[in-house]
């Protein structure tokens, strides 16, 4: 069975390339395998023009598990556990940040460890009602990876991150969307059509805008304001000379739906 499921379904959701992770006996746990069906994922993602949004979410009833921790040779010699962040996980959060494209996660059920902070790294995240956020690592005697120490305290602040990291409690959706974590907490009967209806809004949206935009709020983590003006300047001169942005104000003028093609 393929780890990873990857098809653009032009008919149903144009412009979406969705990604599922396909080990649902296993609550879709990170394998090499998965992690190499999800690498490829992504290079389509960066390479193929016609994806302008990524849908990533789960098959069967969890969302993904963290590290598969069958996988792990565990004999002292083997264990170097900064090599698989190094060649696996940091690669992946990085291209997904990078990547100038909306990605969207449909949090189904449970995302632990990894797993957990993989969904966060995603642009906008919706999660079912019956989904949890748990950062499992202090259970196994390890720290958060994956960039959960990144993005934890900028989403949700020093406090519930430190207390989330360092009891391993489960966080609900609910509370997930409360604390700013996470975009909304759906029903589970709705994630499906709600996360597929806002990834293909934003793929017929103005793509290079939405990769800008991308780009400015997350180096704002890290600039000052004088910085950040500047880069919203920038940004805005490089945009301004694209064919969406004079299709939006045609639109505007002619007092009709914008039809952007993404460039
Ligand atoms: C799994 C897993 C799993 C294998 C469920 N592995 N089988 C770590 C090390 C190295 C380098 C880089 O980074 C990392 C990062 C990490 O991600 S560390 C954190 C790893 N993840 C965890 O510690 C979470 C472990 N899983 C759980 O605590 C529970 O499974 C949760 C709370 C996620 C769900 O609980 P339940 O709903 O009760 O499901 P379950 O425990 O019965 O799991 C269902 C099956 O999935 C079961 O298999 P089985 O054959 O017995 O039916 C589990 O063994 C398997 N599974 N997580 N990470």
């Amino acid at each position: 069975m393929d780890p990873v499921l990857v098809s653009l379904d032009a008919a149903r959701c144009p412009g979406v390339l969705r990604i599922t992770l396909n080990r649902p006996e296993k609550l879709n746990a990170f394998t090499t395998a998965l992690h190499k069906g999800l690498a490829d994922a992504m290079t389509r993602a960066e390479t193929d023009g016609a994806v302008r949004c990524l849908l990533i979410t789960g098959a069967g009833r969890g969302f993904c598990a963290g590290q598969d921790l069958s996988e792990r040779d565990m004999s002292a010699a083997a264990i170097d556990l900064g090599e698989g962040l190094d060649t696996r996980y940091n690669p992946l959060v990085r291209r997904m940040h990078a990547l100038p494209k909306p990605i969207v996660c449909a949090v189904n059920g449970v995302a632990a460890g990894a797993g957990a902070n993989f969904a966060l790294a995603c642009d906008i995240v919706l999660a079912a009602r019956s989904a949890a956020f748990i950062q499992a690592f202090v259970k196994i005697g390890l720290v958060p990876d994956c960039g959960g120490t990144y993005f934890l305290p900028r989403l949700a602040g020093t406090q519930r991150a430190m207390a989330l990291a360092m009891t391993g409690e489960r966080l609900s959706a609910e509370d997930a969307e409360r604390w700013g974590l996470i975009w909304k907490c759906v029903d589970d009967a709705d994630l499906a059509a709600e996360s597929e209806k806002l990834a293909t809004q934003l793929a017929s949206g103005p793509t290079a805008s939405l990769g800008a935009m991308k780009k400015a709020i997350y180096d704002s983590a890290n600039n000052d304001l004088a910085a950040q003006l500047d880069l919203e300047r920038d940004l805005q001169r490089q945009i301004g000379k694209g064919k969406d942005y004079r299709e939006g104000v045609a639109a505007f003028i002619e007092k009709r739906k914008p039809r952007f093609t993404g460039s």
